[in-house]
């Protein structure tokens, strides 16, 4: 009995430990770099999806954001540090031009600041 009772302790544990770290890992997106270029998808559906895109610094980088989502919360991104205000459709694809020549931590967000992803340049 005490033996099921550590393995079920243990399955949960597991199972907790999968949910806060296992999920992050799957937000955060590295860029490709091919023919000195660097693209990521960006999709729009409740939040950003990846919440974290980390960009090579001097490589001239692009995001597709596609919004799937229909509430008028998430239908411009905002990227105060790069002075990008940008509406986003529904079900297009909007690229956007990222400026990675200075290194650093750049938040994006919704047109409200109520949703955010995060951009690491390095
Ligand atoms: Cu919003």
């Amino acid at each position: 009995m005490k033996v099921v009772v550590l393995i079920v302790g243990l399955a949960i544990i597991g199972f907790i430990v999968w949910w806060f770290f296992g999920k992050h890992d799957v937000a955060e997106a590295n860029a490709k770099v091919t023919n000195d270029q660097q693209v990521v998808d960006v999709e729009v559906n409740g939040g950003y999806s990846p919440e974290v895109v980390v960009l090579k610094k001097g490589v001239p980088a692009r995001l597709n954001f596609t919004r799937k989502d229909s509430s008028s919360c998430l239908d411009r991104v905002v990227f105060s540090d790069f002075g990008i205000n940008q509406a986003l459709q529904q079900n297009e694809k909007q690229e956007i031009e990222i400026d990675t020549s200075h290194p650093g931590e750049f938040q994006w967000s919704c047109g409200m600041d109520m949703f955010h992803g995060k951009l690491v340049i390095k």
